[in-house]
């Protein structure tokens, strides 16, 4: 699915750059426009991305810290020469757009779901957003911002991915340490789904096409899991390295973990053509349709010549995750606590019912 991908404040612009580079190593060609924007310069200035300062005659090049309602106002105070910027970098060929962002700061958590709804006024491919939710131990401000934000991301986009900070933190790792390896493995879920789409050799009516990711994707929250493993030369030797890696990208390769029951499925199975058993396919795809209680699963190949095989699972309209539950519980205990009013603020595209999300 040729996509562009637009970063808003820092956490958007390392994803898109790490996505970006993600694409361009393994040659798929997916990403076909890239840009960052941020309200600090200095976070721009490390990226090897195109990017365009917002905010510049409010915040001089420091960023917002944290203030999301000053995310949106210079978001809006500079959409123009945002959007200018991003029809520069669309092409006809462009099949979606990805709005990416850290929800809990000030920049990215104001500034996407604007960002968003402008793109939806002027562009007729779907727009997305990837929202990265804080981890636990980021302060309630980080988890206030970030419940408004998805709030408002989920209502203005066509469907909002999700991944969760702590999804593969392991003890005593300190979050800053950690990103780099969490943005690569957002990298690697994300620029495989885009690549799916896109499969040119071994082309077969079971290779994944655009129009299964945008059907799986409609609407609501989505998150993607995998996991990979070695493989046998033909096809009889997987059908259990097939159905182990699809449960592992569920059970514990999910950017958004414990996620459980979701309206709509996608299984790419990634890897030789020949090396991918049909029996197993069916199987993993029978076993998530009991797992997460839809009967929409949908399922393709992605030819890959590897000697591995990977699942990679796109679940679309999440109905239930403990993780999503708990980080919307900490919201609403951080609105409690001293947050705004509790109305809807069309003027800031601020929306503070945290309840109802899904
Ligand atoms: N996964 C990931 N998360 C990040 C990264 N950098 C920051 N974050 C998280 O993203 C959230 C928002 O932080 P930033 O992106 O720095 O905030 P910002 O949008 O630049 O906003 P201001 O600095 O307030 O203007 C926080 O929850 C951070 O923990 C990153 O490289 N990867
Ligand atoms: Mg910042």
């Amino acid at each position: 699915m040729k996509s562009i991908l637009i970063g808003v404040g820092q956490a958007g612009g390392k994803v898109v750059n790490a996505l970006s580079e993600f694409d361009a190593r393994n040659g798929f060609g997916s990403v076909v426009g890239s840009l960052a924007v941020n309200s600090a310069r200095s976070d721009l200035r490390s990226l090897p991305l195109e990017t365009v300062l917002i905010g510049g005659a409010e915040v001089n090049g420091h960023g917002v810290g944290g203030d999301n309602e000053l995310g949106t106002k210079v978001m809006r105070d500079d959409a123009e020469a945002v959007l200018s910027a991003i029809d520069d970098r669309t092409t006809a060929r462009a099949e979606a757009m990805f709005v990416v962002a850290g929800l809990g700061g000030g920049t990215g958590s104001g500034g996407a779901p604007y960002l968003v709804k402008e793109l939806q006024r002027v562009y007729d491919i779907p727009v997305y957003g990837l929202g990265v939710l804080p981890g636990r131990d980021e302060g309630a401000l980080y988890q206030l911002n970030a419940g408004r934000s998805l709030k408002t991301l989920t209502r203005e986009a066509d469907a909002t991915l999700l991944v969760d900070n702590d999804a593969w933190r392991s003890a005593g790792e300190s979050l800053d340490s950690g990103y780099e390896a969490i943005n690569e493995r957002i990298a690697r879920r994300v620029g495989l789904l885009l690549a799916a789409g896109e499969a040119v050799d071994g082309v077969g009516e079971s290779v994944v096409d655009s129009s299964e990711v945008i059907n799986t994707l409609r609407g609501g929250v989505a998150t993607l899991g995998y996991a990979s493993a070695e493989a046998a030369p033909d096809a009889g030797g997987n059908v259990n390295v097939v159905t182990s890696t699809a449960r592992r990208a569920v059970r514990s390769g999910l950017c958004l973990p414990d996620t459980t029951s979701a309206e709509r499925g996608l299984l790419v199975v990634a890897g030789r053509h020949k090396a991918v058993p049909r029996k197993g396919v069916e199987k993993a795809r029978s076993w998530l349709e009991t797992e997460l209680d839809t009967m929409e699963i949908r399922g393709g190949d992605f030819p890959l010549e590897n000697d591995w095989l990977a699942s990679l699972v796109l679940l679309g309209g999440v109905v239930n995750s403990d993780r999503l539950n708990g980080f919307l519980e900490r919201a609403r205990q951080a609105a409690e606590m001293g947050g705004h009013a509790d109305a809807p603020d069309d003027e800031t595209l601020v929306d503070d019912r945290i309840d109802g999300l899904l």
